[in-house]
């Protein structure tokens, strides 16, 4: 059930140690936290408020294709990278609009300021979509996890796809213990050459009387809006993996160093906190779809999803 996330939310409310953070909003947070879902439990897509699962599957989607660029993601109706590219934009030496410094927070006290700063998103959006140069240029998001995990770049500039590798390895010798997907690189981990430095630091599998289990270990989570999204793109992932290595599923262990409360999510979390979890809904992937890299959006579905609302929160960026 979702007990182990609603336990975070209370863990750190009531143990969290106020902080300052890069982005400036202010958080509650612990170091070392760690969460373990059976998969054979059910779908771990929470109950408690509605999670958009559209959103995490074409995003992952977007990942395993290898790809860094938003466009991909708007053509799906998914704005949810839109704050990083359109930060490079703004920060350009090609950008003659207004001054955007700083969006994030202006946007939400100073509601002038907000209007303008959705027209020139709307704009990038649109630029994004129909301007082939445009978007190669500030739709690129550089090494996020599309480029580290299908085309991580070696110092002999050689490249290694990490997940094809990976998946090969599962099957060939499920027993090994080095069966990692890293997206952090200590070369990497610079503004200048990534948006922002990967949060899912690394992920390993791990099989056992047939099942597969996964664990990832991430440096940073947003525990209010990206940890529910992360959930779900890992127990994804590993049940299409399993269904390609004719495995069943075991566990997602979430292992989170800091895990963060944003102080604009209070009132959000007291909400979800009131609310009475539903039981799982259960995972349906298309079982014709033999590789990984074959997902579709409409191979997706989850059956007996009936959650509460949605609950609204701005990203702290
Ligand atoms: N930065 C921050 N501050 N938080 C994050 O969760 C986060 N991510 C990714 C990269 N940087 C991050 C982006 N992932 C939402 C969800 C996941 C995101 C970013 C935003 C979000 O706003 N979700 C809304 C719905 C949005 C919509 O409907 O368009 C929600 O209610 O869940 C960590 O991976």
């Amino acid at each position: 059930s979702e007990e182990q996330y609603l336990n975070l939310l209370r863990h750190v409310l009531e143990h969290g140690a106020k902080k300052e953070d890069r982005t400036g909003t202010g958080t509650l947070s612990v170091f070392g936290y760690q969460m373990r879902f059976d998969l054979q439990a059910g779908f771990p897509l929470l109950t408690t408020k509605r999670v958009p699962l559209k959103l995490i599957v074409s995003e992952l989607l977007w990942f395993m294709k290898g790809d860094t660029n938003i466009r991909y993601l708007l053509r799906h109706k998914n704005n949810i990278w839109n704050e990083w590219a359109f930060k490079k934009w703004v920060e350009s030496e090609a950008y003659e609009g207004p001054d955007m410094t700083n969006f994030g927070l202006r946007s939400q006290w100073d509601e002038a300021f907000n209007l303008q700063y959705q027209e020139q998103e709307k704009l990038f959006v649109e630029r994004i979509l129909n301007d082939d140069a445009f978007a190669a240029e500030y739709g690129d998001l550089g090494n996020v996890y599309g480029k580290q995990w299908r085309r991580w770049e070696t110092s002999q500039g050689e490249t290694i796809d990490q997940l094809k590798n990976v998946i090969a390895e599962i099957k060939r010798n499920p027993d090994s213990r080095r069966l990692i997907v890293t997206a952090w690189s200590p070369e990497d981990a610079t503004p200048q050459r990534s948006a922002l430095p990967p949060c899912h630091t690394l992920f390993q599998f791990y099989v056992a009387g047939g099942k597969l289990s996964c664990q990832l270990y991430q440096r940073s989570g947003d525990i209010f809006l990206g940890i529910p999204f992360n959930i779900v793109s890992y127990a994804l992932l590993t049940h299409m993996i399993a269904q390609e290595c004719g495995l069943a599923v075991g566990d997602f262990v979430h292992t989170i160093g800091d895990a963060h409360i944003y102080s604009n999510h209070l009132e959000q979390i007291e909400t979800q906190l009131g609310r009475e979890p539903k039981p799982l809904p259960s995972l349906k992937l298309n079982p014709d779809v033999a590789s990984v890299f074959d997902f579709e959006v409409g191979d997706v579905q989850v059956d007996g999803y009936d959650p509460h609302p949605s609950i609204k929160a701005p990203v702290a960026v």
